[in-house]
């Protein structure tokens, strides 16, 4: 039981589709005790049999964008769960009609939502579990593609994924002096909530399947069981680093597709 005698905080449950029910669900395998949090009344009804279903009553509201939310968190966690080990940041929104067409319609406003709920929030949530976190903790976020490289659609969230990666660069170093790790993974495709406002999602699974070394696409378990390592003492000198969960896809030059005299798309390995 990796994971004994630890207690965490998931932050970006909305179902049990969720990369963080992933995360969850792994650390609970391997005997953390968890609190949870969600947005909103209707993500309540969700939330709330999701951690009956991880034997916790810990439960919080918590709208990233909302300072007292924030504010009270610390204390609500200490009076009720106790300090904690480890924290999950799955969170990311920008306003739908930002997520197709073209990155350079995007406007101040969905640019400043997309900031705001993507990125500040892992260092205003940082900062606001720092009271009850306790030395030798370690924090996770999420993070994609995108944000390193060109991914059609993602537009103005692929800035923000950027700038969340630089943010666990420096959130490590300054975490790093009660010894707390931060660092990041980047997930490959998954069919979820969020995912499916970004355009032509499914063109995305598809082709990340096609050209993936492992020729498939990744789980929420998958990713769970990294994340829970990342959370875990088995990861003690790991800081800072955004490791890639997504079939190797990241590691590809040379996508997998190709035409063949036709003109037809064919994998690249039958063309002549
Ligand atoms: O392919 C994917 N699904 C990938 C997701 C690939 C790589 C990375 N990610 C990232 C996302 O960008 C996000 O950072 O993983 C994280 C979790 O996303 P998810 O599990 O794919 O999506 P979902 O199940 O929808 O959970 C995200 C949740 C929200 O759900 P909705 O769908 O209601 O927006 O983030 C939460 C909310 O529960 N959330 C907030 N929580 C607190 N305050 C807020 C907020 N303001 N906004 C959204």
């Amino acid at each position: 039981m990796i994971m004994k005698g630890k207690k965490g905080l998931i932050v970006g449950i909305a179902n049990n589709k969720s990369i963080a029910y992933g995360i969850a669900k792994a650390c609970h395998d391997q005997g953390a005790q968890l609190a949870f949090t969600y947005l909103n009344e209707p993500l309540e009804k969700r939330v709330r049999p999701i951690a009956k279903e991880f034997n916790s009553d810990a439960v919080y509201e918590l709208d990233v964008n909302n300072d007292e939310h924030l504010n009270s968190l610390a204390d609500s966690i200490k009076s009720d769960f106790g300090n904690i080990d480890f924290l999950v940041h799955s969170v990311a929104f920008a306003p739908r009609e930002a997520l197709e067409g073209s990155f350079l319609d995007t406007t101040r406003e969905a640019f400043n939502i997309a900031m705001q709920t993507s990125v500040f929030s892992l260092v205003s949530l940082t900062k606001a579990c720092m009271p009850v976190m306790n030395d030798g903790g370690s924090i996770l976020t999420l993070t994609y593609l995108g944000g390193p490289k060109y991914i059609p659609h993602y537009n103005v969230m692929g800035v923000a994924k950027a700038a969340l990666e630089s943010s666990v660069r420096y959130l490590a170093v300054d975490c790093g002096d009660r010894n707390i790790r931060v660092n990041a993974i980047s997930a490959g495709p998954i069919k979820t909530l969020a995912a499916s406002g970004i355009g032509d999602f499914r063109t995305i699974l598809k082709w990340n399947e096609a050209n993936a070394p492992l020729k498939k696409n990744v789980t929420t378990d998958e990713v769970g069981n990294s994340g829970m390592y990342l959370l875990s003492d088995l990861s003690k000198g790991v800081t800072g680093e955004i490791h890639y969960v997504d079939a190797g896809y990241n590691i590809m030059g040379m996508g997998a597709i190709a035409k063949d005299d036709e003109g037809k798309t064919i994998l690249a390995w039958d063309a002549k």
